[in-house]
């Protein structure tokens, strides 16, 4: 297993479509396997394929608590089957959009049907943080960021902060 680096907004990368994955074979499990292991040094419950660079229509998730067995998904080209009328909202965050957190409202639950592991396609129904954190996941999917879903007031200012922090960064690397 490898650990991956993880982009952060704004980057290109993060706003495009990314392409289905055509079968989940040997080179498609490396790269989920790399994910959760990327996603748990990190911290986070969900990861998805273009937050590291790869336009590629996978996704990996664990809303698990510390004192819980790891529950690891994985999952390629996830779609939303059916959504809740009922909605909620939560305080969300993103590995992509480090240290900056807002309230999203999103459907409380959704049917999800995926390609696993062994390409077989199965289907999974969500509520709670584990609906929330596959939306957002699949959001990614689609070049959709949690800053997209809240005011534009909001979201330039946190955007303008990480590019604030990536030119500091990248100033402190030139003169190093
Ligand atoms: O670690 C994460 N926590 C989180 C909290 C609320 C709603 C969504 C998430 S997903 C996020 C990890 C991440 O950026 N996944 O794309
Ligand atoms: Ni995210």
């Amino acid at each position: 297993m490898a650990k991956l680096e993880i982009l952060v907004a704004p980057d290109p990368r993060l706003k495009k479509r990314a392409l289905p994955v055509e079968r989940v074979d040997d080179d498609i499990r490396k790269l989920m396997d790399d994910m959760v292991e990327t996603m748990y040094d990190a911290r986070g419950i969900g990861l998805a394929a273009p937050q590291v660079g790869i336009s590629k229509r996978v996704i990996v998730v664990d809303v698990a608590r510390d004192d819980e067995e790891p529950q690891p998904i994985q999952m390629a080209n996830p779609e939303v089957i059916w959504e809740s009328d009922e909605e909620r909202t939560y305080e969300e965050g993103c590995l992509s959009l480090p240290e900056h957190y807002a309230e999203v409202v999103r459907p409380e639950a959704v049917k999800i049907r995926y390609l696993d592991r062994e390409n077989e396609i199965r289907t999974l129904e969500a509520d709670d943080i584990l609906a929330t954190c596959i939306q957002h996941e699949i959001d990614h999917l689609d070049g959709v960021l949690f800053v997209d879903h809240i005011s534009s007031l909001k979201r330039n200012m946190i955007i303008k902060k990480l590019q604030k922090v990536k030119k500091q960064r990248q100033a402190e690397e030139a003169t190093a």
